[in-house]
């Protein structure tokens, strides 16, 4: 059970210059400039509730990284919701992936299977690891073949993910399937007594393409794989019965190329405690909030105001898809407050030395200049026709 109540604290203020840019800037310029101006430009038209028939979230099962924790990617089948089935690529039959959890301080051992046709690796998105267990492209698994992941952990609570790093193959194989979510928790998030047990969803938001008969395809233009309907946790048109209680949402942005702008259909806000690094310093109120694919949100949703029978629309308001309906069934006693600092933040110290990072392509040069540790702090960008 859990008992809270939000503030509204300052936002992270950002010290840097107006031409500066930061990591996550570039990467989200990159994604703009690589074809997700058609999502840009898209009008929010948002359903409301409508008469869509909807199926229950579905959850991976979790499960503990520990002891060589057998996982196998191999094709499988999975029910979309209301028997919808599809072909896809599964870790351990289940889509997404099991939901692992550890101990900051724990080591993970993972004996990883490749029962596809092709090669594949896993690679631990935001976690920190050696080289070796990264699941990097130069680290293939080979059909038909095993390898042992094991890496401490050694890093902040937060919600990370895992999926296949193949070069040329990462888009495809994500896309049919083989992601999953990757929690770390630790003691100074532990003393926050934050929602848990069911009251602590992860929710894996992607879009995805079928074909006639259902299946999960992989059709990626010029643009990316900017697929045409959304999906949560596997689940097309998902709901969550909820409780008259705060809820603690890990939102992963599972999609290939799309960027979600998260709001709530009855105007009420998010509370943001977390993002990829981990937990902020002090909570922010939210009316909505965008992230591009791989970033990772740590939301709290107060239900508490809300009459069992009432209803809540998750949507997206850059397509106005909807997302997941919650419905509210039950009513409970919850007076969680949500404390007021969330967790200290060591700040970077002052510029170390600086590198200038030149990319490439046909069409595009960057060039990206790094003065501090991690921060980018000039950015140029130029059209090479
Ligand atoms: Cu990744």
């Amino acid at each position: 059970m859990n008992n809270k109540q939000s503030n509204d604290p300052e936002n992270e203020a950002s010290t840097q210059s107006a031409h500066s840019v930061t990591r996550r800037d570039f990467i989200r310029m990159t994604l703009l400039t690589a074809g997700a101006i058609a999502v840009a430009k898209a009008t929010p038209v948002l359903a409301g509730r409508g008469t869509v028939t909807r199926y229950p979230l579905r959850f991976p099962p979790p499960a503990s990284p520990y002891n060589s924790f057998s996982l196998t990617a191999a094709p499988g089948t999975a029910d979309l919701g209301g028997g919808k089935y599809s072909s896809v690529l599964a870790y351990n039959g289940y889509f997404p992936g099991p939901t692992f959890r550890a101990n900051r301080g724990d080591t993970a051992s993972i004996q990883f299977t490749n029962g596809l046709s092709e090669a594949t690796s896993v690679h631990w998105h935001g976690m920190v690891v050696p080289t070796n267990a990264d699941g990097q492209p130069q680290n293939l698994v080979a059909p038909g073949t095993s390898y042992l992941y094991s890496f401490p952990i050694i890093q902040r609570a937060c919600l990370n993910w895992y999926h296949p790093h193949p070069h040329m193959e990462t888009g495809k194989q994500v896309v049919l399937g083989l992601a999953g979510a990757f929690i770390v928790n630790d003691a100074e998030e532990a003393a926050l007594g934050l929602p848990s047990g069911a009251y602590e969803v992860p929710l894996i938001v992607r879009d995805v393409n079928f074909d006639s008969a259902g299946n999960i395809i992989y059709n990626p233009t010029s643009s990316g794989y900017l697929a045409k309907n959304p999906m949560v946790n596997g689940t097309r048109d998902p709901y969550l019965n909820v409780d008259t209680a705060v809820y603690r949402f890990r939102v992963l942005n599972g999609a290939s190329a799309r960027l979600f702008k998260l709001v709530l259909s009855n105007g009420a806000p998010f509370t943001l405690i977390g993002n990829d690094g981990g937990l902020l310093e002090t909570a922010v109120q939210v009316s909505q909030i965008e992230f591009s694919p791989g970033e990772r949100l740590d939301l709290l949703v107060d239900f508490r105001q809300l009459a069992v029978g009432a209803t809540v629309m998750l949507q997206d308001l850059n397509t106005g898809w909807n997302l997941l309906e919650f419905r509210v069934t039950r009513q409970v006693t919850d007076t969680y407050t949500i404390p007021t600092a969330l967790s200290t933040v060591t700040k970077l110290s002052n510029p170390l030395r600086t590198r200038l990072f030149s990319f490439d392509s046909t069409v595009y040069h960057y060039e990206v200049i790094e003065s501090r540790e991690n921060t980018l702090v000039q950015f140029r960008w130029y059209d090479t026709h």
